[in-house]
């Protein structure tokens, strides 16, 4: 009788185990900021952008990004790392040496794969002026063919696609605000000026838009920084250009002081997820983020219930 106990408390905490996300961070084996999540042919993949130490390379205490590799998963807790998709050198119009391979997004259309990434533009005289360039491939995996020049139009980081009902694709990004336009067919041109999006808070930097609809509302959801940290915050509109509303927080400041947080939405079977990220690795240096994922909740209204993140 007692084994028969011991033998079901067992299989309760295996079955409890494999569906917390105690596991966090998710990716042990590289630094993964900015952590871009879309769900491809019934898999998770993870487009996030990679902070190395930077002994030297790029500006000293910053941000140092050379590549970009894409991670799957079909449990969210085991991931494949399919290697390096983009690499800076590869880029013709950033400079090899500029290790600002920001965070990038991805998506799908008419059978390829659209990789955004923003780097900076040594074309652009303007200092360290960032565009948005764009890499095609037929898997999500790649390989990835990177489009000669940058995305004419778009200055700043953070891009993010969105695919209306209708098929038109929107096209946003950051610089201090966040702008949007639409993106023409071929995914590659802007088919409409870049309008700043309005009534969001006008005090402090918003970054980091990530865009989706649910149940009819179209959500604007941003990282916004207020004093000193960033918080991820959200405004929910009736169109992708909106006007839109600010609802809410759905994450609060780190209060162990990464300055920065980005994330993405998505829903994967029947589930909502936020991904984010954090300096679980690099307590003493908040440029070397991990990325991490935590389940998020809406309530009857469309609102979303402000997410406490899963601590290690
Ligand atoms: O990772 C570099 C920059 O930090 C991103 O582009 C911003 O969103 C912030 O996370």
């Amino acid at each position: 009788m007692k084994h028969y106990f011991i033998g079901i408390l067992w299989c309760i905490l295996v079955i409890s185990s494999s569906h917390s996300f105690a596991q966090n961070p998710i990716i042990k084996n590289l630094y993964t900021a900015d952590p871009s999540a879309r769900v491809f042919n019934g898999r998770v993949y993870l487009f996030p952008s990679h902070d190395v130490a930077n002994m030297g390379k790029g500006r000293e205490n910053w941000f140092c990004m050379e590549d970009y590799h894409v991670f799957s998963s079909e449990n969210l807790t085991e991931w494949t790392d399919h290697g390096v998709i983009v690499h800076q050198k590869d880029v013709p119009w950033t400079n090899p040496e500029s290790y600002s391979m920001w965070a990038p997004d991805c998506i799908y259309r008419n059978g390829k794969y659209y990789f955004y990434f923003p780097t900076i533009n040594k074309n652009n005289t303007a200092q360290r002026s960032f565009g948005v360039g764009v890499a095609i491939a037929d898997a999500p995996e790649g390989p990835y063919s990177i489009m000669e020049q940058p995305i004419k139009g778009v200055h700043g980081i953070d891009p993010n696609v969105f695919i209306d009902k209708d098929n038109q694709a929107y096209l946003y990004w950051s610089s201090r605000d966040i702008f949007v336009a639409k993106l023409k067919d071929n995914m590659v041109e802007l088919d409409s000026d870049p309008i700043t999006i309005a009534n969001l808070p006008t005090k402090g930097l918003k970054e980091g838009p990530y865009f989706f609809e649910r149940n009819g509302l179209y959500y604007l959801t941003y990282p916004h920084v207020e004093n000193n940290i960033e918080r991820l915050e959200y405004a929910i509109g009736k169109t992708p250009t909106g006007p839109f509303e600010v609802k809410g927080v759905i994450m609060d400041e780190s209060p162990t002081g990464c300055w920065t947080n980005h994330h993405s939405i998505i829903e994967y079977n029947n589930q909502w997820y936020l991904f984010y990220h954090h300096n679980d690795y690099s307590p003493d240096f908040d440029k070397n983020r991990s990325a991490r994922i935590d389940s998020l909740f809406f309530k009857e209204d469309g609102s979303i219930v402000k997410v406490k993140p899963t601590l290690r």
